[in-house]
């Protein structure tokens, strides 16, 4: 088993509803145990096209898979829940990220990288990780979230936010 973080987001369609059916898949499926899910942020699209607001979140779960075979379950959710193969950061009704697994570093793997890449630059990430794993430190930069997040936002430190 393993402990894995996972980021959701969502800014297409019923967003709220659509996070809601893909943590009820999460939770139904045989291999995985959902420990935490965080509130929700709503936040400004990064990136990509012109599109409309994310809903973001984060999620906790104890994992019977290993990193690429559980990949391959986040991304039959995300086609469960209406996703298709679109450009890189074009709009989606769902997307899972894999942005911890236990302490694994996987770095420039085919198809996967763990931690997320881009996660420290992301307070859509690191906001709503925050609020499940202030004290969960990242194992390539020894920081913690909640260090990571107050680098990003040095004047209002590490402050609860308002869900949406
Ligand atoms: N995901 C992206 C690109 N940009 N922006 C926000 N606010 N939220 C996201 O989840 C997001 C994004 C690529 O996966
Ligand atoms: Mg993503
Ligand atoms: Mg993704």
């Amino acid at each position: 088993m393993a402990i894995v973080y996972l980021g959701i987001g969502s800014n297409t369609g019923d967003r709220r509803a659509n996070i809601e059916k893909a943590t009820a898949l999460l939770k139904e499926h045989k291999d995985i145990k959902v420990l935490a899910v965080s509130p929700l942020i709503e936040t400004e699209p990064e990136g990509g096209p012109p599109q409309g607001k994310f809903l973001n979140g984060a999620i906790k779960i104890d994992a019977d898979l290993m990193p690429l075979d559980l990949l391959t379950q986040l991304k039959m959710i995300e086609r469960r829940l209406g996703r298709v193969k679109a450009e890189p950061n074009a709009p989606r009704p769902m997307d899972l990220d894999i942005l911890f697994y236990d302490d694994i570093v996987i770095v420039k793997g085919k198809s996967l990288t763990i931690p997320h890449p881009r996660l420290a630059e992301r307070l859509f990430v690191l906001k709503p990780l925050f609020e499940i794993a202030p004290h969960l430190v990242h194992p390539r930069l020894n920081k913690s979230i909640k260090e990571l997040m107050e680098a990003l936002l040095p004047h209002e430190g590490s402050q609860r936010f308002q869900s949406a």
